[in-house]
């Protein structure tokens, strides 16, 4: 792989040490071991086993056993991110399903749903700390409640590496009624967008439940990206596939990128700290943003050839 060759120092107060390929978030029911079975060769860059909304209520125990079987029998060993929702703080399931699932040395990260307040996150990271372990933790917000206490949430734990947004349970929550615009979601999706990334987390958008188009997984993933995402959740193995090439930057970014970056050292050298590419104007801002782009490609495994 091509790497970049800039004499001039990457920009200041530039973290890309942070960023992290987490694109697909893949829901297997762990009540279901032909769905278990199905995820061993999903490519999906996370593999969430779900205890949580996935598994009716009867089948609780089933899971919570059966997922440790699924954890130490992923074959995929390091190119996969592991994780396991448990169910939600007040559930009376949550302590159960943290004792079993921290037995598990596959585990990667937890996810927490409807996390209405920073004390949800304070048991769970005592228990991990208590574990010994290095597991990170994902909010899920899916409320109300959660959308306005979301800033002390993000803060509760440095555990937490990313926040969540579920559009269905925030419309259980509240009411809304989906539309195919989207458009009484773009408010509790860019709170949860634009407060990830003021705390250096990821951002995970919602589930296409509509999981037999490809136009709407593709809209809605576009939209997704566009709107500061930087991964989706996903619940059937035919949206993996779209959903990480979506989450990537294309290739014409990548390339526009590659000549930002290449273009800034040349300028760089002569003194220079804006330039014209193309007819528009280049400066600091956009050649931090075009270093993360090209950090995001590098993480996806995209060739960067012109550089
Ligand atoms: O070809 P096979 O029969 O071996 O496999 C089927 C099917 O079992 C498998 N598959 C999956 N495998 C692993 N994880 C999955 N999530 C999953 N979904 C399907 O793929 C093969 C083809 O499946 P299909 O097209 O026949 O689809 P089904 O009718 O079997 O399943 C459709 C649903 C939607 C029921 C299924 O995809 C599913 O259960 N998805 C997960 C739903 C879920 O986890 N919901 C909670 C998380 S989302 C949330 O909380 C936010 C709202």
């Amino acid at each position: 792989r091509q790497r970049h060759t800039a004499t001039a120092p990457v920009p200041s107060g530039l973290d890309l040490g942070s960023e992290k390929l987490r694109r697909a978030v893949f829901y297997v029911p762990c009540s279901e071991d032909r769905k278990i079975q199905k995820s061993y060769c999903s490519a999906a860059d996370c593999i969430m086993y779900d205890l949580e909304d996935g598994v009716s209520f009867n089948r609780k125990d089933q899971a919570r056993n059966l997922v440790l079987n699924a954890l130490a029998n992923n074959p995929r060993t390091t190119a996969v991110e592991l994780g396991v929702r448990i169910n939600g703080i007040g559930s009376g399931l949550e302590h159960k399903d943290l004792t079993a699932v921290l037995e598990s040395p596959r585990l990667n990260v937890i996810m927490v749903p409807k996390v209405e307040q920073p004390e949800d996150i304070h048991m769970v990271a005592k228990m991990i700390k208590e574990s010994g372990r290095n597991i990170g933790i994902i909010a899920g917000i899916e409320t109300a409640r959660g959308i306005i206490n979301i800033r002390d949430i993000a803060q509760a734990s440095p555990l937490i590496d990313a926040l969540l947004f579920a559009a269905e349970d925030y419309c259980a929550d509240t009411g809304i009624v989906r539309t195919q615009s989207r458009k009484e979601l773009y408010y509790a999706r860019s709170v949860v967008s634009t407060t990830a990334h003021a705390f250096k987390k990821q951002a995970i958008d919602m589930v296409t439940m509509d999981f037999r188009s490809k136009q709407t997984l593709v809209e809605e993933s576009r939209e997704g990206a566009e709107m500061g995402f930087t991964g989706k959740q996903v619940i059937h193995p035919a949206q993996v596939d779209v959903v990480q090439e979506l989450f990537a930057p294309p290739r014409e970014i990548v390339e526009k990128a590659a000549r930002i970056v290449k273009g800034y050292s040349e300028n760089y050298e002569i003194g220079k700290g804006a330039f014209d590419l193309d007819g528009k104007a280049i400066d600091m801002p956009v050649i931090k943003w075009a270093y993360r782009v090209l950090r995001r490609a590098e993480l996806a495994g995209i060739q960067v050839d012109s550089l």
